[in-house]
Parts: C-alpha cells; structure tokens; sequence
C-alpha cells in the first residue's frame, strides 16, 4: 500500500525527466512537404512567374544553412535533369528554405517519356562523401524519420498529365 503510493511520483518524475530528454535531442526533421502526403506529392510544388521548379521545405528546427548545397545535400532530379541547378533562400528564422531551379520544371521534365511526370526531391542524412544536412548543433537528418539521425528523405512529386 505505502509502496504503491510512493512509487506515483516516482513514475511522474521519470515521465518528466524523458520528456526533458526527448526534448533536449530533438531530431532535425523535414516537416513539411511529408513524404507520407498523398496531397504533397502532387501540391508540395509550384512554378514561378518564369516557369522554374519552385519547392519550400520546412524543417522542425533551425538549420546549418551551409550544410544544405544545392547538388550535393540538397538533390533535386527530374526526368531530363538528374542533378537540377538551382538557388536557395532562407526563412530569417532558418526553419524554411526554398529551392528555385535555373531551369523551368517543363526543361527539367522534358521529354515526358509518360503523360504523368516525375522528380524527386532528395535531403542527405547520412553522409557517403558529399556532406549531411545537420541542425545548428551539427546533428544530422533524421531524414528516414526512424527515430535516429542520419538516414536520407527523399519525396517524389508526380505531375498529372
Ligand atoms: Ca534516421
């Protein structure tokens, strides 16, 4: 009885302190376009008044902004551009980015071997020689949302023909 009643605020304290801990690591993690979003593969996109490929990725904490490199970290493909050139811009708070590509999205997609069309987006987690996209702490991606850092998100989008 008195065990029992002692060992309430003793759980209460170690929810508390994991709570504290899940906190103090939180993973870097893209929040938004979800590769898990049936909308966002179609909608996580848009054309600028030039016709380039514009995508806004959000993440849940600042980012390192030198860590994302357009071509290396930061990788879109399209099916006639495998590597697209492109421009980054940072929200002041470094929580957003966007990518603007130097080519249009029609030149990036031409030819479309099928009425639909594809690109991916892909962020590196996991390092294999080109860099890692990491928090301002330097902590990685958990770009694969396993619960780890490290580990690559990648999104496609398809365009309906
Ligand atoms: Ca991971």
């Amino acid at each position: 009885m008195q065990l029992s009643q002692f060992g309430r605020p003793a759980r209460f304290l170690s929810i508390l302190l994991i709570a504290g801990l899940a906190q103090a690591c939180a993973l870097l993690r893209v929040t938004a376009p979800l590769p898990t979003d049936p909308v966002a593969r179609v909608n996580g996109y848009s054309r600028d008044g030039n016709g380039r490929l514009v995508i806004t990725i959000t993440f849940n904490e600042p980012v390192k902004q030198s860590s994302v490199v357009v071509g290396k970290t930061l990788i879109v493909s399209g099916q006639a551009d495998n590597n697209a050139a492109g421009t980054l811009a940072w929200s002041p708070d470094g929580k957003t980015v966007t990518f603007t590509s130097t080519k249009t999205l029609d030149q990036l997609i031409s030819p479309r071997s099928t009425t639909d069309a594809f690109f991916t987006l892909t962020i590196i987690g996991t390092d294999s020689g080109q860099g890692a996209v990491t928090d301002a702490s330097g902590n990685r991606l958990d770009g694969d949302y396993d619960g780890t850092a490290g580990g690559d998100y990648k999104m496609s989008f398809t365009l309906i023909g």
